[in-house]
């Protein structure tokens, strides 16, 4: 009986795995590969597909549920070339310096409209597109007053 209850388990856990890699991966998953590099984002914090996303209980990531960051980003006119893509089309780097341009290019905005601009969210480690999340008021002062700085010295 053991011996079959384990072989059980073995199947199970095949098609476990088959139904996994056969679950189309998002082309824009290169998205988020990049953002993260480029703003080097923990996966736990604000590095995962809740960036650009608000996905509801047993749905991924797709087109439709876009957060506020998300649309404010897709609006963007420079975005435009980069979407209506398949699942299977592959970014190039060029395209991804160019999501990444438009990422900049709305840092100074404030998507979820929550008080902390998009980029101090994206920086600190929270999202930009959920007004749930922001950075606390403590870390929030501390990098103003470095950006401050920094513009000083500009
Ligand atoms: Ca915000």
């Amino acid at each position: 009986m053991g011996k079959y209850k384990g072989i059980l388990v073995l199947v199970a856990a095949a098609i476990a795995v088959a139904v996994l890699l056969d679950a189309p991966s998002l082309a824009q998953d290169a998205f988020m590969k990049r953002v993260r590099k480029d703003h080097s984002l923990n996966p736990r914090e604000n590095g995962n597909c809740k960036l650009c996303h608000a996905p509801g209980e047993n749905e991924k990531p797709n087109r439709e549920n876009l957060n506020a960051f998300g649309k404010q980003l897709q609006s963007q006119e420079a975005m435009k070339p980069l979407l209506g893509k398949e699942h299977d089309y592959k970014f190039s780097n060029a395209e991804l310096d160019t999501l990444m341009t438009v990422v900049d290019s709305i840092a100074g905005q404030d998507a979820d409209g929550d008080g902390a601009t998009n980029g101090e969210e994206i920086a600190l480690g929270t999202f930009p597109g959920d007004e749930k999340s922001k950075p606390d008021e403590k870390a929030l002062a501390k990098r103003r007053a470095e950006q401050k700085a920094k513009e000083g010295k500009k």
